[in-house]
């Protein structure tokens, strides 16, 4: 899943990553748009099948957020650079929904989107390095949705890292 506040570049990240080779399925009205990618992690000579939820940020839909969660191996918890506030709610808010509903234990990729706008940075690398550990996310990445910067490595890393998860625990 890809988790942070309202416009801190969660659907421009996957719009990003999928470029042409997607399948998506808009559901409006479950707030959901649930987009398909097949991969291959050469480090592990894996074929992976991503099924990614892109879920609307409204309040109304917190419900049917919770559901979404089950079966939920993995995040990717976005902040903007820019907006002090959005690095906040990712350890108040969605840090916290996700270990309230994912059951298993979930894998997490900390993502400072909106590089580009350098001017405009109000959270530094530095801030959020030391906020992956505090939180044990298995990495920390920055990223521009906008110029694709690091928006693969971004991905790849979570799943790696759900993956290396899973291998330890059977
Ligand atoms: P969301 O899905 O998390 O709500 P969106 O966020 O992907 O819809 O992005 C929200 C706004 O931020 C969009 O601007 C989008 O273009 C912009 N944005 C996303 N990622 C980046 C980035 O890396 N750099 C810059 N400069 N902007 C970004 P608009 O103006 O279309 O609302
Ligand atoms: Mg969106």
């Amino acid at each position: 899943m890809v988790l942070g506040d309202a416009a801190v570049g969660k659907t421009s990240l996957i719009n990003q990553y999928i470029e042409h080779s997607f399948q998506e399925d808009y559901k409006p009205t479950l707030g959901a748009n649930i987009i398909r990618k097949d991969i291959y992690i050469n480090k592990i000579n894996v074929k992976v099948r991503l099924i990614m939820w892109d879920l609307a940020g409204q309040e109304k839909y917190n419900v049917i957020r919770s559901m979404y969660f089950q079966g939920c191996v993995g995040a990717l918890l976005v902040y903007d650079i820019t907006r002090r506030s959005t690095f906040e709610t990712v350890n108040s808010k969605w840090l916290r929904d996700f270990e309230k509903y994912v059951k298993q234990e979930g894998t997490y990729v900390l993502i400072g989107n909106k590089t580009d706008l350098t001017e405009q940075r109000v959270v530094s690398t530095e801030e959020g390095n030391s906020f992956m550990r505090e939180i044990n996310a298995s990495d920390f990445i920055e990223t521009s949705a906008k110029y694709g910067e690091n928006v693969e490595k971004a991905f790849e890393n979570l799943v790696y890292n759900i993956l290396k998860k899973l291998g330890e625990a059977t």
